[in-house]
C-alpha cells in the first residue's frame, strides 16, 4: 500500500525539457492545471501528497520519479543519467529524509528512477541509455539487506523500462510487443499494447486503481477488462516531453 507521494511543479523553463516526441512544446499553464488534477487523484485515493515547487535551472524537474527509488525500507537517491538533470535529487533528499533512511547511488553508477519497477520484493531494473550496470548493481546492493531480488533486464531501447512495461495489479503487467518475449517478466500475466497506442503502456497502479492517460480507448478497455478501476488523466502537457503518469510522482 502507498501512503505518501512526492510531486514537483513544472516551471515555465519546462518548455525547454528534454525531449524526443516531436509533440510541439508544452503549454505551461495547461500543464499546470493537468499537474494539479495528477496531485488530486493521488490525494483522492488515499495518500498524503507533498507539492514541491519547481526548480530554477531544471526544465525537467517535474519528473521526480527519475530521482530516487523508494521502498519500504530505504530511500535510494539516484544520480540521473541525462547530464542537464544532474542535480534535481539533491532537493529530494531532505523530503525522503522525513520518512526513510536515504542511500545515495554516484557515478558512475547512473540510474534513473523510471527505469525500475518494483513488484512486490523484487526490483525488476532496465539498462537504457540513462542507466548502466553499476547503476543497477548499486540499487541492488542497496535494497539487497531488506530482502529484496533484483534482476537487471536489457529490453528494447526506449527512454525508460517503464516507457514499455509497468505493473497494473493482479499480478498483471502492461507490456510492448517488444518486452513481451523476456524471459525475466515470464511470470506475469501479460496485456500487450501495441505501438499505436504506446504512450498508454505507462499506467500507474495506486493501491488497487490504475491512472490511464486519456486519449487510448484500446488500452483503456484492457485495463479494465482485468478487473481493476481505473481513473483516467490527461497529461498531453507532459507527454511532449516525453513523460508520462508514473514520471510525475515518487510513491512509497
Ligand atoms: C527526460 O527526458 O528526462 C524527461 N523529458 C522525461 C522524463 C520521463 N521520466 C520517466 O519516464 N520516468
Amino acid at each position: 500500500m502507498f501512503t505518501h507521494a512526492i510531486t514537483r511543479r513544472p516551471g515555465p523553463e519546462m518548455v525547454d525539457g528534454i525531449t524526443t516526441a516531436n509533440l510541439g512544446k508544452p503549454d505551461f499553464d495547461l500543464a499546470l492545471k493537468q499537474h494539479d488534477a495528477y496531485c488530486r487523484t493521488l490525494a483522492d485515493l488515499g495518500l498524503e501528497v507533498t507539492v514541491l515547487d519547481a526548480e530554477p535551472g531544471y526544465p525537467d524537474c517535474c519528473f521526480v520519479e527519475d530521482t530516487a527509488v523508494v521502498c519500504e525500507h530505504v530511500a535510494v537517491l539516484t544520480p540521473l543519467g541525462a547530464p542537464s538533470r544532474q542535480g534535481e535529487q539533491v532537493t529530494i533528499e531532505p523530503e525522503l529524509a522525513k520518512h526513510k533512511s536515504v542511500v545515495k547511488i554516484v557515478p558512475p553508477a547512473l540510474i534513473e528512477g523510471g527505469d525500475v519497477l518494483q513488484v512486490e520484493k523484487t526490483f525488476f531494473i532496465g539498462l537504457s541509455d540513462r542507466t548502466n550496470h553499476e547503476g543497477a548493481a548499486a540499487l541492488g546492493a542497496a535494497v539487497e539487506p531488506y530482502g529484496y531480488k533484483w534482476v537487471e533486464i536489457s529490453c528494447c531501447p526506449s527512454l525508460h523500462f517503464k516507457t514499455d512495461v509497468n505493473y497494473i495489479g493482479n499480478n498483471t503487467i502492461l507490456v510492448s510487443p517488444c518486452c513481451d518475449s523476456l524471459p525475466e517478466l515470464s511470470l506475469f500475466k501479460r496485456v500487450i499494447v501495441e505501438d499505436d497506442e504506446a504512450y498508454a503502456r505507462n499506467c500507474l497502479y495506486i493501491n488497487g486503481t490504475v491512472i490511464v492517460p486519456d486519449g487510448f480507448p484500446k488500452t483503456l478497455a484492457k485495463v479494465r477488462a482485468t478487473g481493476v478501476e481505473t481513473v483516467v488523466l490527461d497529461v498531453s502537457e507532459f507527454r511532449k516531453l516525453d513523460g508520462g503518469l508514473t514520471c510525475l510522482s515518487l510513491r512509497f
